[in-house]
């Protein structure tokens, strides 16, 4: 298994981050894609023992994809490096890999929410709202969260996904899941803990922003509802 952290300037939490997840028995590489960071997060990562990949297109997409079509693993686990995510959760998605290709999480359910996370009322139901629009749109499976970077593809289906992506910015995450059900895999989603960041958010910390994504999240299913592609 590999586990793969986008990484935009986030020395505060990269090296904790990278020795949790690396700690866990399953997983057996740790992909930091360094982000053109202007701090310490490539050394901090180095150093506590992940594979560091530079990506120059800056996005959390370009990111993402990097870390995808680089990890070795059977089974890849996207995940980030700010102490938002339990790597113990990983277990959890890796419960249903057998059974499904994609295993989402999802950060709606009350107890894993850790008092002080960003996950106010807004961006709960901003999320839910459009997850149901993807469900009802493509007849899919329950969605609830359609902005949880945790999750776990197996290689074979991110091999079938990676030439098919077309977004590098922060509304990534739908248009896997619009790519997956469009090419008929099966996904399920399960609930994760979801923590307080450390360091700065760059997509959610700001209204203006996390709106701004959510509408281009909306384009984006539109246009994969409409046009397929
Ligand atoms: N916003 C943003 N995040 C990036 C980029 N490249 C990599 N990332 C990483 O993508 C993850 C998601 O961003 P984050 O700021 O945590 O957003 P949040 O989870 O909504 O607070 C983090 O691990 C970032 O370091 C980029 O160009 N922009
Ligand atoms: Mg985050």
């Amino acid at each position: 298994m590999s586990v793969v952290f986008p990484a935009y300037n986030e020395e505060g939490g990269i090296a904790q981050a990278v020795a949790e997840f690396g700690e866990l028995d399953a997983v057996d590489e740790v992909v930091v894609v360094d982000n053109n960071s202007r701090d310490a997060t490539a050394c901090r990562a180095e150093a506590a023992g992940a594979r560091v990949v530079r990506e120059p297109r800056q996005g959390y997409g370009n990111a993402l994809r990097r870390g995808l079509s680089e990890a070795q693993g059977e089974y890849v686990v996207l995940a980030e490096p700010d102490g938002t995510f339990m790597s113990k959760d990983v277990l959890k998605l890796l419960a249903y890999a057998d059974d499904f290709d994609l295993v989402l999480g999802t950060r709606t359910t009350r107890e894993l929410i850790w008092h002080g996370a960003n996950m106010g009322w807004q961006l709960r139901w901003g999320n839910w709202v459009v997850a149901k629009l993807l469900q009802v749109l493509f007849g899919g499976p329950s969605l609830s969260d359609c902005g949880c970077t945790l999750r776990l593809v197996r290689r074979s289906a991110a091999d079938r996904l990676l030439p098919r992506f077309t977004v590098g910015g922060s509304h990534f995450l739908p248009e896997m899941v619009c790519l997956a059900l469009l090419n008929r895999l099966r996904l399920v989603e399960v609930p994760v803990n979801y923590r307080v960041r450390v360091g700065e958010s760059k997509i959610t910390g700001s209204l203006s922003t996390t709106v701004r994504v959510g509408a281009r999240m909306v384009a984006l299913i539109m246009r994969y509802r409409v046009f397929g592609r």
